[in-house]
């Protein structure tokens, strides 16, 4: 039984402070009819899709607020449409958007829709949030307020499987068959197991090993990273760069961190960025991909603006990876890995004397 996901990627061009939403929804319907177009039945679209990245503005509570989604995005009047259109395609989406909750808290959230159920089936709450709490001193610095903006999530790195995309040999609702090691898992398989993070998080060999950790096969990412930010990373000031330098640096880092994940976890990784020159002046790099579990990119974008990619992602290669080398049932050693999560910062051995 052949178990094969036809996935895209659906990289966004900038978005500006004078943006409309409506505009914004209707750019990425275009996307969704161009992925559909190619036969793919997932789409993946960036971090905070809606608007422009405002983590790098300071912003009053009144000024802050219309960034943020309010209600359920499958009802609310400007992102109904998009989602009873991926309904009529059949085809399931993820996207990213500031999320206020009822509650009054601000989370940088990411949602899996699916098309076969109309219902969003999984949230992911971004936990690595980059940046500072405080904006910068220096009134030229490039600010990164997600930490003022938002809280770091509280859903975890949690997979889950999503119904009526491949061939299962085993009933999704019969949870007394769920395979317990490798072998059981090599002869039974049911509905395809996804995880998602958020830009930042992809850096974080932790979130990537949680989500192999309940059998992720597929791990899906928006993002949307500054290509000068020297503030935050790229450029030290032992070794000034210049922008078109950081930028390059900054594709190689992302590039790095997604192929290697996808490498030591055996899955495959989709990456979807907001990329381009947002309100004139931020520059966020593009280099949406899909990878596959041994680290090797199947496909690319080409550009900074609206750009979709596909992939044909056979879920059977993950298998290979972990009933060799990464086998986490033979080879993990959790009894020498108390550091990771009991410390957070570094500690360093005493001086010598
Ligand atoms: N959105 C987000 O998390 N951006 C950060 C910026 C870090 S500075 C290059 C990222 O990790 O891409």
């Amino acid at each position: 039984m052949a178990h094969t996901i036809k996935i895209a990627a659906a990289q966004l061009g900038p978005n500006h402070l004078t943006s409309r939403r409506e505009d914004v929804v209707d750019r990425m319907l275009r996307l969704l009819h161009e992925a559909a177009s190619y036969g793919a039945q997932f789409v993946l679209f960036p971090e905070l899709a809606f608007v422009t990245f405002f983590p790098r503005y300071v912003l009053t509570p009144e000024e802050l607020e219309p960034f943020f989604e309010h209600g359920d995005l499958l009802t609310s009047p400007t992102t109904a449409a998009f989602f009873s259109e991926a309904r009529r395609l059949s085809v399931d989406v993820s996207l990213g958007f500031a999320e206020r909750t009822p509650e009054g808290e601000g989370f940088n959230t990411s949602i899996y829709y699916s098309a076969s159920t109309h219902s969003i089936l999984s949230k992911y709450r971004k936990i690595h949030l980059p940046g500072f709490v405080d904006p910068l001193p220096d009134p030229n610095a490039i600010n990164q307020l997600e930490k003022k903006y938002f809280q770091p999530g509280n859903l975890g790195f949690t997979a889950f499987r999503a119904p009526a995309l491949v061939g299962i040999t085993t009933e999704h609702s019969d949870s007394t068959k769920v395979p317990r090691s490798s072998s059981e898992r090599e002869a039974m398989r049911g509905d395809p197991i996804f995880g998602m993070i958020i830009c930042n998080d992809r850096r974080w060999p932790e979130a990537w090993r949680c989500l192999a950790l309940q059998g992720t096969e597929v791990v899906f990412c928006g993002y949307n990273t500054q290509g000068y930010c020297p503030e935050l990373a790229g450029t030290s000031p032992h070794k000034p760069q210049t922008k078109a330098e950081a930028e390059a640096a900054a594709l190689v880092d992302h590039l790095l961190v997604m192929q290697s994940n996808c490498y030591m976890n055996s899955v495959f990784g989709v990456c979807a960025a907001k990329a381009g020159l947002e309100d004139g002046n931020f520059d966020l790099i593009g280099g949406s991909s899909i990878i596959d579990p041994k680290g090797k990119i199947l496909a690319m974008t080409e550009t900074r603006g609206d750009e979709v990619i596909v992939a044909d992602c056979d879920l059977d290669e993950v298998k290979y990876g972990r009933s060799a080398i990464f086998d986490f049932d033979r080879h993990r050693r959790v009894e020498a890995y108390a550091l990771i999560t009991g410390q957070t910062g570094v500690v360093e051995p005493p001086f010598l004397r």
